[in-house]
């Protein structure tokens, strides 16, 4: 599928998130095009027809991304779109996130899936301080953050921009302080978080430098991403493999997109979805557009079931896992420490908002405030009435949804969620222990024909 003479190199998945508008896709499609990243013929194809309809600014390369009718006539992301490409040393799977304030959990399943964030803020002067002090760029990288991606770039971008075209220098330099502050604030504890001025219509500062930006002599954006591979991957585990995506396919069956958190998964072995129970077998598996035998932890795949398990059956947020070591269950209570971020009042037992975790977002009750920790004191209150803004709080949580969630210390990419309540992160948590349901019985594709 990608360009010829691809190399076996260490993967990285990055998870390119910014405020609508600020040139995320039209970035990472440049980046793509510069390194001969895309399949030539789709592409001449996406460009001609780009040209047709009067769109060739922007459509030529942007397109290869934003697929969808409503994207293109939109002007904007609005699902999740996947790229993948290779620098040097390393081949990215960049998922590219729409940034409208409205596709959010769109943006938290992305982030349980990748290695490295790609924050990108606009130089563009108003733009860029309309969305720090409105709270987004912060709400973005705290998702990131507690999403469990540990490293994070920033590409400040349109560094072309007429309103900062003569002293872009300095505002990038303006910028940079500011974001840096920020981010140390929301988690990021890197030695140095790589910041690069880009501009993606023009291409400075992607794969290669720009000339017209030649007042910047630090690293280009894909040097920044090399700089922090590479990626230490989890020991062998049981299998979790969270579902992102699933595809009924006419040649193939039913196929199922998603990363490998833990395990392997090779071809012939049988997975196990929860909740549900459904079973199939491997049949062949993709990754990064070329069939492998087998996929590891890290790994974005698209695992093809043939006709052992139906496309109806399995959805986003499901989880598999091996039949009988460890299998993914689902959660009947669990007891988590919530940091309560953004609450407008009291949040009291009872409260039943939605959790994102893994790749499924469910209801889920806060059933009982077990303790709360006085920051003051540094001690614990028990059983506490109430918690608000700014407070720390143990949990016992109820999903009103079958959903699978881990320990943190077990599995960390299960084991941590944002609370969302009306569109906001009210909170994030982490998992310390889960009450799990009897595993469920193993059923095929066949037996839900049998019943119907
Ligand atoms: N001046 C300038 N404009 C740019 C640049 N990159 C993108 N734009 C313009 O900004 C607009 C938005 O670009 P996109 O790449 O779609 O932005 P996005 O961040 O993917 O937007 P969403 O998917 O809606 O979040 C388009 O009109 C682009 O032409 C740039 O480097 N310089
Ligand atoms: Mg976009």
């Amino acid at each position: 599928m990608a360009a010829a003479g691809k190399k076996d190199l260490p993967g990285i998945s990055i998870a390119v998130v910014g405020p609508r508008g600020c040139g995320k896709t039209t970035a990472i499609a440049r980046l793509c095009q510069q390194l001969e990243a895309f399949p030539q013929e789709q592409h001449a194809e996406t460009r001609s027809l780009a040209k047709d309809m009067g769109r060739p600014e922007g459509g030529g390369h942007r397109w290869m991304l934003d697929k969808l009718r409503s994207e293109r006539e939109r002007g904007g992301s609005i699902v999740n779109s996947m790229v993948c490409f290779q620098s040097e040393a390393y081949t990215y799977t960049a998922i590219d996130t729409p940034g409208d304030a409205g596709f959010m959990k769109t943006v938290l399943s992305a982030t349980t899936l990748a290695d490295l964030a790609v924050l990108c803020v606009p130089a563009v002067m108003g733009e860029f301080e309309e969305h720090l002090e409105s709270g987004r760029l912060r709400e973005l990288a705290l998702a990131c953050f507690t999403m469990g991606i540990k490293h994070i770039v920033v590409f400040v971008t349109k560094i072309d921009d007429v309103s900062v075209a003569e002293a872009a220098d300095a505002r990038f330099q303006e910028i940079s302080k500011v974001v840096n502050t920020f981010l140390k604030e929301v988690g990021y504890k890197q030695k140095e978080i790589p910041i690069v001025p880009i501009c993606g219509l023009r291409g400075d500062n992607l794969a290669t430098r720009g000339a017209e930006s030649a007042w910047y002599a630090g690293k280009t954006a894909v040097e920044s991403l090399d700089s922090l591979g590479p990626i230490p991957r989890p020991a062998e585990k049981p299998l979790r493999l969270p579902v992102l995506e699933v595809h009924a396919h006419e040649d193939v069956g039913t196929i199922v997109v998603g990363r490998v958190e833990t395990g392997t998964v090779r071809s012939g072995i049988k997975v196990m979805f929860s909740p549900g129970g459904w079973c199939g077998k491997v049949e062949s598996i993709q990754r990064d557009g070329e069939e492998v035998n087998e996929a590891k932890g890290g790994d974005i795949v698209s695992v093809a079931f043939g006709d052992s398990l139906s496309a109806q059956d399995i959805r986003r947020g499901m989880v598999g896992g091996y039949l009988t070591d460890d299998p993914a269950v689902e959660a009947e209570t669990f007891v988590a420490q919530v940091v309560v971020l953004d609450h407008p009042g009291f949040l009291r037992a009872g409260y039943c908002p939605a959790i994102a975790v893994g790749t499924a977002q469910v209801p889920c009750e806060f059933e009982e405030l077990v303790s709360i920790l006085d920051r003051k004191t540094k001690t614990e209150q028990a059983n506490p009435e109430m918690a608000r803004t700014g407070e720390v709080v143990t949990v016992k949580m109820r999903p009103r949804e079958g959903v699978c969630v881990e320990a943190f210390s077990v599995y960390p990419s299960l084991g941590r969620f944002a609370v969302r309540d009306h569109n906001r992160t009210i909170g994030v948590g982490v998992i310390k222990e889960v009450t799990k349901r009897a595993a469920p019985q193993p059923r095929t594709a066949e037996q839900n024909d049998n019943d119907d």
